[in-house]
């Protein structure tokens, strides 16, 4: 796949936010609660634990999530040293309500006048860090939008007089390990795309549902034998149901992409999280597995190689 993630602003991005974590006593990491994951930022970790700040870790958009993956990942996250998780949705003003009280509890050294509880929120793009600060300030300071990089500086407010915010520009790290990872961010809007990336992702998106979500899928698109469909055909069964056609009377595979996705992102198709702890150990082993094999090819190709090279000159 080949998405441009990475693009220059986020470098200038990173030495901010390592500039800024000096003056920060908390770090509110957002991550997006169906994808907790691959929607973490290995780069946020580094330069938190660097300056050995806690984490208040949010995962943002649960009422798109699914519950039961919810709270698999919450316990999971709570395991971690320095981490507290908090599942939210920024749409429940009683979710952000808590937040302060969980944020002086996590740095009960600040939070006076003379020593305000400094926070910085942290996250990849789109995951709803701008309208927490919004929620948070109950007004609408950051410009916010379904999608990425529509925050482009950092920009510090003071929620109380005890208390300041900093919101940062979402940021994205140069080497996304897992493809499966690149495919989920670009699913859920993190990282921008073309049209034809954007059949790529249709694509994951429907193979990964009809393993784990398939009445989802049938009750959404009335689709018969869901157990004979395979991706392709779910997103042409989209574009059919939709009636999208093109101007020779051929199916509008593309548009049926957009629409699918389009549909994952808003929740119409109902509550779905695209990876469970679980899910994900499963994942990162089968990678482990593969990148093995990889390197055993090069070796023996390698070998094959010397060996051939040692002949020849034994021959001459
Ligand atoms: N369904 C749902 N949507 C949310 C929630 N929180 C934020 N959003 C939406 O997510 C999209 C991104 O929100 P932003 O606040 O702009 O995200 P951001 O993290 O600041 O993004 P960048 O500035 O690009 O890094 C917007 O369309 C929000 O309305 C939530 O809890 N539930
Ligand atoms: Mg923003």
């Amino acid at each position: 796949m080949s998405i441009q993630w990475y693009p220059g602003h986020m470098n200038a991005a990173k030495k901010k936010a390592a500039e800024q974590m000096e003056n920060t006593d908390l770090v509110i990491e957002v991550v997006d609660a169906r994808l907790p994951e691959a929607s973490t930022n290995p780069m946020v970790e580094e330069l938190r634990k660097f300056r050995q700040r806690p984490c208040l870790k949010i995962l943002n958009k649960i009422d798109l999530a699914d519950p039961a993956a919810t709270a698999a990942w919450t316990a999971y996250y709570n395991a971690q040293e320095g981490v507290t998780a908090y599942a939210m949705t920024t749409k429940k003003p009683a979710d952000v309500a808590r937040i302060p009280d969980l944020a002086k509890q996590l740095a009960p050294h600040r939070g006076v006048p003379t020593k305000p509880l400094r926070i910085m929120i942290m996250g990849i793009p789109n995951v709803g860090k701008s309208t927490l600060m919004n929620a948070l300030l109950k007004k609408r300071v950051a410009k916010v939008g379904d999608e990425p990089a529509v925050t482009k500086q950092q920009q510090k407010l003071y929620l109380d007089k005890n208390t300041v915010l900093v919101d940062t520009p979402g940021m994205l790290w140069p080497k996304i390990a897992l493809p499966s990872d690149g495919l989920m961010l670009a699913a859920s809007h993190a990282i921008g795309s073309n049209a034809l990336i954007e059949e790529e992702v249709a694509e994951f998106l429907a193979g990964e549902l009809l393993v784990r979500y398939p009445e989802l899928l049938v009750a959404r698109y009335g689709f018969k034998e869901i157990d004979q469909m395979d991706a392709i055909g779910v997103v042409e069964g989209v574009g059919i149901k939709r009636g999208f056609r093109q101007k020779g009377g051929d199916l509008d595979y593309e548009k049926a992409s957009h629409t699918f996705l389009g549909d994952y992102r808003s929740g119409v198709l109902g509550r779905i999280s695209l990876e469970t702890p679980d899910t994900r150990k499963a994942r990162l082993e089968e990678h482990a597995a593969e990148m093995a094999k990889k390197a055993a090819e090069k070796a023996a190709i390698a070998e094959e190689k010397a060996r051939a090279a040692a002949n020849g000159k034994r021959g001459t």
